[in-house]
């Protein structure tokens, strides 16, 4: 809230608040200036992305061209998008590179609480092929994550041939390992396992591939939560004879978790100092990225882990986190984010076989019909509904944020000002490809509506359009982007906007 002092403070300059009634609810006035010059990061044109099992590919009609429903719902997200195959379950897949070869061989891992049994499962030639015509029709490129856990060089060296084959230049590159920094609670011994015994695991298999498919890349190391291993991992790497070929630096992010949590709820998602420890992480990654002169990507999270929250992942208010958790990461130099997903019996696996979401609804009452109405898991970006698939909100928000793809950001502190004036909003601009302006404006206040005067400058003309990401409330099962058919024109290079609690707005100088 806005302490009196702070408004005397913040009235008198650029940001110019005041905060007045309507009709019982509060409302914010916020000037912002936008610079002339886009002088921030570029978001690549392939910064949407999802995340999916590696199990997905058990069933091969799933990522198929001819899963038509599907594809339609990936080219609505996005037309450049990146899917990345990783998770859980990619500890336990192995290759089958014939319909007769025998299964391997596997080691003895130990069974923990929230990670996957230890079911082994073939990743088979149909699979791939189908993958590759999968992302043919989509427009989609792939991370293809491989298992490190209970994996072996030369197995993984096989896979990789037969990947780089089959996706040619659909393929960006490959991740080895997932949450390697959790391997001590079941695939590793937690009392030597390390950055350092990782990297030197890592090197082992990311050689092999290299060897086999000499123009491989990666990206590494997918850590859930240990982003000191980034630096770690920057810092060994001048030490490294004749590495691999690294262009990415990566890692996951999920707000929190599980769905017992009760931290886990709409205003702790939505609330700035959420905002803030992502950033401060983000910084930590980006200066590591920098050392080795590589990109950072968050290449799986979502809001909450182990599957996701009913009410909290699969409503509006996830549609707003994730569009301002993702053009937070732009802003940072990020080139792109995954949000994970899939099927229920996939994410169900990777998190030892049953969603907690599912226990705390039949806690609450919930029939089996009911239930069967929220999206499994329940933060999947897109569900799937017997034969049907559907955008979810968290999946809107993404898709609002990715309308800056291919642009470069502008340097601003809107959303320092924006909460100085006592909102909980954010806001960031771009220049689109073209040379058009674009600002979004992210309202998550509960309350507070926001009037806002974008101020373009001076010698600035033209229509401006609008759309808007809407829902009845933040805790309703639906998202909306709506592109308002009135254009309006700027006034001396100015233009006002109500952004009403609860909403985000994008404007765009024609
Ligand atoms: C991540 C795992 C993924 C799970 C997810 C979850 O990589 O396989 O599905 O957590 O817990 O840490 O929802």
């Amino acid at each position: 809230m806005l302490s009196r002092r702070k408004f005397l403070a913040t009235a008198g300059c650029t940001v110019a608040a005041a905060r007045f009634h309507v009709q019982g609810g509060s409302k914010i006035r916020v000037v912002l200036s936008i610079p002339e010059e886009a002088t921030g990061p570029h978001m690549p044109v392939d910064f949407v992305g999802l995340s999916y099992e590696v199990q997905q590919l058990v069933d091969p009609t799933f990522f198929s061209a001819r899963n038509s429903g599907l594809v339609r719902e990936f080219k609505a997200l996005s037309s450049t998008g990146v899917l990345r195959l990783g998770g859980n379950t990619s500890e336990f897949a192995y290759w089958k590179p014939a319909p007769d070869a025998p299964e391997p061989e596997h080691p003895q891992v130990r069974e923990a609480e929230g990670e996957p049994k230890a079911h082994y499962y073939a990743v088979t030639v149909e699979a791939l092929k189908n993958l590759a015509d999968f992302l043919q029709a989509t427009g989609w490129t792939c991370l293809y994550g491989i298992g490190m856990g209970t994996n072996t060089p030369a197995r993984a060296a096989e896979e990789a041939a037969f990947v780089a084959g089959t996706l040619g230049n659909r393929l960006q590159y490959f991740q080895v390992g997932n949450e390697a920094d959790l391997f001590g609670r079941h695939l590793r011994d937690p009392n030597t396992w390390s950055a350092k015994t990782y990297l030197e695991e890592w090197l082992t298999l990311a050689r092999a591939i290299a060897a086999r498919v000499p123009a491989a890349k990666f990206g590494v190391p997918d850590v859930v939560s240990a982003v000191s291993w980034l630096t770690e991992i920057a810092d060994r790497w001048p030490s490294i004879q004749a590495p691999p070929e690294v262009t990415t630096l990566s890692h996951h992010y999920y707000f929190g978790g599980p769905a017992t949590n009760p931290d886990v709820n709409i205003p702790n998602l939505l609330k700035p100092a959420t905002m803030q420890r992502v950033e401060k992480t983000a910084n930590i990654a980006t200066a590591a990225a920098s050392k080795i002169g590589a990109r950072v990507r968050m290449t799986e999270g979502n809001t909450c882990y182990r599957g996701g929250k009913p009410g909290v992942s699969d409503v509006f208010a996830a549609a707003l986190w994730s569009a301002d958790y993702s053009l937070l990461l732009a802003s940072n130099n990020y080139s792109g984010i995954n949000l994970h997903g899939g099927t229920g019996k996939s994410v169900a696996n990777s998190v030892g076989g049953s969603l907690p979401g599912d226990a705390l609804l039949e806690a609450k009452g919930e029939t089996p019909e009911q239930i069967a109405a929220h999206p499994h898991p329940f933060y999947t970006p897109i569900a799937t509904f017997g034969s049907e698939y559907l955008l979810e909100p968290v999946a809107y928000g993404l898709k609002f944020a990715g309308s800056f793809s291919g642009g470069t950001l502008l340097k601003t502190e809107f959303s320092t000002k924006l909460q100085d004036a006592g909102v909980n909003a954010t806001a960031y601009a771009a220049k689109l490809p073209g040379g058009r302006t674009s600002v979004i404006i992210l309202n998550k206040d509960a309350i507070a509506d926001l009037e806002v005067e974008l101020d373009f400058g001076h010698g600035v003309s033209g229509a401006v359009e609008t759309e808007i990401l809407h829902a009845p409330a933040l805790d309703s099962r639906e998202a909306q982007i709506t592109t308002s058919a009135k254009t309006d024109s700027l006034k001396q290079g100015k233009c006002a906007v109500t952004v009403p609690h609860g909403t985000g707005l994008r404007l765009t100088l024609a």
